[in-house]
């Protein structure tokens, strides 16, 4: 468990308003999250005061620039690393993948801050992709980032070449959508399988090696929908150096390594099921997975593993055939193989029916105590649902704004609009007592051409119920801050 030091934060601030010091230790937290991070001074991500550095568990310090947009409770959330954290979900989730993946080495305590090279240009990111710009990504000062994703240590691993087959488990930050199954910091795991040409005996093509390992992946019987091909020249190509039967092998064998890691899942949700009193062969209805294609810079051909989940399809990871630059690059040319990325979160609410993410980083005991790594699986049992309360914001958007979502992502300008600067504002001023927040409505003025978006957030805390002032007061924040922030006019 970690301790985080919000005094040490408090006082650093006080004194000289230009460093953050979050500190871990290895003994309890004694605070619920929530509380300590409200002792830290919020940095805005949005124009506002910018600590000059950044002090990480003691001894990382990060000088900050422009680009720092970084908050506070971002920060202080750093040490909490739940996937390491004994008999958290998140943790046991993790254990329970990598025991399909038997031979593979695992990383799981790779470092948050990478630098920008790690995250986006190692992994052949263009210049102008969208999720290099700050409105995504959290940036320290311009060549440091908290990283987006595990792929961020592909690269290093594969040059480190110290297995065939690696898994990487980590926490990863994103600015992003406010609902529930998306949060700023979640928990990812990367996993990779290669095969060297060179280590192959004569007689052994590399498509019969690859065939040889499907065939000890664990037969299952569930109806996986593959509507498209394994490759599309224009949709999905196959890179130059690889030959369609070698990919057809690599792409059975990683589609068949996922829909293990699925069918266990799913094996002990259907177990806790059953224990909980519930119809054995579904939970709440048959499994549904289904496999679509997916563009990442880094692999092709690339897919996405959706699961049906609450009525709707629920992306659960990406993959792909990794793209042979990035071995070249990283000295071992002659390799050749798959990467996956998966949002354990997203595993762990299908395994526990955990209905709602921020639920991950509650301290409550009503809701850590129904864990346990030494246990079976048993499913998640709501301690309550507290009530909710709507609210809406109506605004218009500065005449010189975009509101593209997509304009100007790297420039520093804070002129056009972004959605995620919105989610930000209401997550530094709500915390987790914001479940949900959506764009409801979208005008043009006809004459003025002047746009104006609704949004609706939805306030219910996971803990207890908020209070009519409690929530009108923070409504009435967001709304400042809205103004203050994004320079928009209320309507
Ligand atoms: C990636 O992050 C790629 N790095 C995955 C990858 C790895 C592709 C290796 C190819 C090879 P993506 O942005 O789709 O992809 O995220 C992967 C998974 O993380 C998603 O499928 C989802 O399960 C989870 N995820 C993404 N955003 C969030 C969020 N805000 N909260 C919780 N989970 C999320
Ligand atoms: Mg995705």
């Amino acid at each position: 468990m970690m301790w985080i030091a919000p005094a040490a934060a408090v006082a650093s601030c006080r004194l000289s308003c230009t460093s953050l010091r979050i500190i871990s230790r290895g003994s309890p937290t004694p605070w619920p999250w929530l509380f300590s991070v409200r002792c830290v001074r919020r940095v805005s991500s949005i124009p506002g005061t910018t600590p000059k550095e950044v002090t990480i568990e003691k001894d990382k310090v990060y000088k900050t620039d422009e680009w720092m947009n970084t908050p506070s409770t971002i920060l202080s959330a750093i040490p909490r690393r739940l996937h390491l954290q004994q008999d958290h979900p998140i943790a046991i989730t993790r254990q329970l993948i990598e025991s399909r993946f038997p031979n593979y080495k695992c990383h799981n305590t790779l470092f948050p801050v990478v630098t920008v090279e790690q995250n986006f240009d190692s992994l052949g990111f263009p210049a102008d992709h969208i999720g290099r710009s700050r409105t995504d990504t959290y940036y320290l000062n311009k060549d440091t980032v908290l990283r987006t994703h595990t792929s961020a240590h592909q690269a290093d691993t594969f040059r480190a070449n110290e297995s065939a087959g690696y898994l990487i488990s980590a926490d990863v930050y994103r600015r992003d959508a406010i609902d529930r199954s998306h949060y700023p910091i979640f928990h990812q795991m990367e996993g990779a399988m290669t095969w060297d040409r060179d280590s192959l005996d004569a007689s052994t093509s590399l498509k019969q090696a690859v065939w040889a390992d499907v065939a000890k992946i664990p037969a299952h019987s569930i109806d996986v929908e593959d509507a498209s091909p394994t490759s599309h020249p224009e949709r999905n190509p196959l890179q130059e150096c690889h030959s369609a039967e070698e990919v057809e092998a690599i792409a059975a064998h990683l589609k068949r390594s996922l829909e293990d890691v699925v069918v266990a899942i799913f094996n002990a949700a259907s177990r806790a099921a059953v224990a909980a009193g519930e119809t054995p062969a579904s939970p709440d209805e048959p499994l549904k997975v289904r496999w679509v294609e997916a563009y990442f810079p880094f692999t092709s051909p690339s897919w996405e593993l959706e699961v049906f989940w609450q009525d709707d399809w629920l992306e659960v990871l990406g993959c792909g055939i990794v793209k042979q630059d990035i071995m070249s690059h990283a000295g071992v040319p002659n390799r050749l193989g798959w990467a996956f990325g998966l949002g354990l979160e997203r595993i762990a609410m299908l395994l526990y029916s955990i209905p709602d993410i921020r639920l991950f980083w509650s301290t409550d005991a009503r809701f850590l105590s129904q864990f346990s790594s030494a246990a079976p699986i048993r499913r998640f049992v709501p301690f309550s649902k507290y009530p909710t309360c709507f609210k809406d914001v109506s605004f218009w958007l500065r005449s010189s704004s975009s509101a593209a979502g997509g304009l100007s992502r790297n420039a520093l300008s804070p002129v056009d609009f972004h959605e995620n600067d919105v989610m930000e504002i209401a997550r530094d001023v709500c915390g987790d007592l914001v479940e949900d927040v959506r764009l409801v409505d979208e005008f043009v003025h006809p004459k003025t051409g002047r746009k104006s978006l609704c949004y609706r957030t939805n306030y219910r805390s996971l803990e207890r119920t908020l209070t009519n002032d409690e929530t009108n007061q923070l409504h009435e924040r967001f709304r400042q801050q809205l103004v203050e922030k994004l320079g928009v006019e209320l309507r």
